[in-house]
């Protein structure tokens, strides 16, 4: 039977990966669905900027949640859950993940940083990385048969702890029944994720996260041949930041609207992303 989950493992291709848009709600999601990603990713961070809240385990598990299941409610695309650290230990992940099963996410992405996490992102930020063992039993209460598939996000290079163990991470994870680990890196440039991705033995596929060296193509990923997920991390809300910010203050500085209706979405489109026409359907069908 075809699950999500069975849907993104048959995705994660790494001669050709598959490419997840982030989302903070249920609208960004259908538009990532309909731009024609393979996958929306379900992110921390841009939840966390939706409510204009740092990305620091601030928000609770539930918002999180309850994003999650409008994301999966109004699009197809199969939708990568970013867990953070799953909320606490192993205990925490063990009631957490039946829940975004049910929610019908495809993956969960867990992150091995201590509880409360600090964004990896953040200039100066906490990175503090718990036991590999402690993690891998975090590993092994998020597997659920027919579940979302698990990947293991190491921290290891954020955190500055080098290659090596960055390697050594990885594979442990991969033992403990990771479908694929997630390697992140802030480096500006993409020497320290490509020499990652070389010396990856290829057990499980990898994923990226290619924020902080966007010079670093779909293509040159695949050239790789390890990577079977790339995730635009936070685009979703940075290009809506930016179009909102335009669309203010030229309202301000014209005096009035006419001058960006031509720029914005019509109300007919916003309707149809509504899903308008289902509901006359419903109208027509059962109103009296
Ligand atoms: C997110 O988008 O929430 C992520 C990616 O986890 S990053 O912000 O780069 O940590
Ligand atoms: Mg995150």
């Amino acid at each position: 039977m075809e699950t999500p989950s069975s849907r993104l493992r048959a995705r994660l291709d790494t001669a050709r990966p598959a490419i997840a848009m982030s989302a903070h709600n249920a609208l960004s999601a259908k538009l990532a669905a309909e731009a024609g990603f393979d996958a929306v990713w379900g992110s921390g961070f841009e939840l966390s900027a939706a409510h204009a809240v740092p990305d620091a385990s601030i928000l609770s598990w539930d918002t999180h949640l309850a994003a999650m299941r409008a994301m999966v409610e109004v699009q197809d695309a199969p939708v990568v859950a970013d867990i953070d650290t799953g909320s606490g230990n192993a205990v925490s992940v063990a009631y957490l993940v039946p829940r975004y099963a049910a929610a019908g996410v495809a993956a969960v992405v867990m992150e091995d940083k201590t509880f409360p996490k600090d964004s990896s992102l953040r200039v100066g930020g906490r990175q503090e990385l718990v036991p590999v063992e402690e993690f891998q039993g975090k590993i092994e209460a998020a597997r659920i048969d027919g579940g979302p598939l698990v990947i293991a996000r190491t921290e290891a290079l954020i955190a500055g702890l080098g290659q090596e163990e960055a390697l050594k991470r990885g594979a442990a994870y991969a033992e403990a029944g990771a479908d694929a680990v997630l390697i992140h890196s802030k480096q500006k440039t993409p020497d320290e994720i490509v020499a990652f991705c070389r010396a990856w033995p290829g057990r499980v596929p990898l994923v990226l996260v290619p924020t902080s060296y966007p010079q670093l193509s779909f293509a040159d990923v695949a050239a790789l041949n390890k990577v079977g997920l790339i995730i635009c991390g936070n685009h979703a809300i940075r290009a809506a930041v930016g179009a909102m910010r335009d669309t203010f203050a030229r309202i301000l500085a014209e005096g009035g609207i006419a001058g960006v209706e031509d720029g914005i979405a019509s109300v007919q489109d916003i309707f149809a992303l509504q899903g308008d026409d289902a509901m006359r359907e419903i109208e027509k069908r059962f109103l009296r």
